[in-house]
């Protein structure tokens, strides 16, 4: 299989923990693009329509895409344990929320690269920010207990998503009046997994 990837992805990191904790790292081929909104890499245009990342090229099969499709069919293929039947709303709820403030986080990036500076939008940056708070806040208040609990594909996505906090966002300092969460995320981000996809340009 071949991972049409960036390493500065989060959505790519998803599936890269994922292979790892599920022990497949061995069988996917890493096919590193640049990719952007405006300028869209012809492998990723290839392999997903939408043209963007993380796709999956698998030789028995069309090419998968998105993050969460993914990661399903690499938890399926494994037979791992990341989705539980007796959580499963709980874990498919947490993904969707660390996809959520994925969405806000990635598209606050590109509005200050990728759009002239004379049109940034300050207050649209500042709302896509606010629900990535209203996201920390819910995980602060609501989700501790079943980040603590045994490791399921919600844990992966959170994961990731405050790890690409720290990378893209570091100035916003989401550790801020967040002692539970930021403490799980200390603890979450040691994992093997975690350590050997830390984002880079
Ligand atoms: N929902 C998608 C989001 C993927 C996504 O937005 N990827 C970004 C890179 S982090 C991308 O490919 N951007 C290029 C574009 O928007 O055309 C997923 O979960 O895979």
């Amino acid at each position: 299989m071949k991972l049409i990837h960036s390493p500065a992805s989060p959505f790519v990191r998803k599936v890269r923990v994922t292979l790892a904790e599920t022990s497949q790292t061995d069988d996917v081929e890493l096919a590193r693009v640049h990719t952007t909104a405006l300028s869209t890499a012809d492998a990723a245009a290839a392999a997903n329509p939408l043209g963007k990342i993380p796709a999956l090229v698998r030789p028995d099969g069309p090419a998968i895409y998105d993050s969460r499709v993914i990661c399903r069919y690499l938890v399926a293929r494994a037979e791992a344990d990341l989705y539980p039947e007796e959580r499963l709303w709980d874990v498919l709820t947490l993904e969707a929320t660390a996809d959520g403030m994925l969405e806000a986080a990635v598209l606050m990036v590109y509005e200050k690269r990728l759009r002239p500076a004379e049109i940034v939008f300050e207050d649209w940056l500042e709302a896509q920010w606010g629900k990535v708070e209203g996201a920390l806040d819910a995980l602060n208040e609501r989700w501790m207990s079943h980040l603590y609990g045994p490791l399921d594909m919600g844990q992966i996505a959170i994961g990731c998503a405050l790890g690409y906090l720290d990378f893209r966002h570091g100035e916003r300092d989401w550790r801020q009046g967040r002692d539970g969460l930021a403490g799980w995320y200390a603890e979450f981000a040691k994992r093997d997994s975690m350590l050997a996809t830390v984002p880079n340009d």
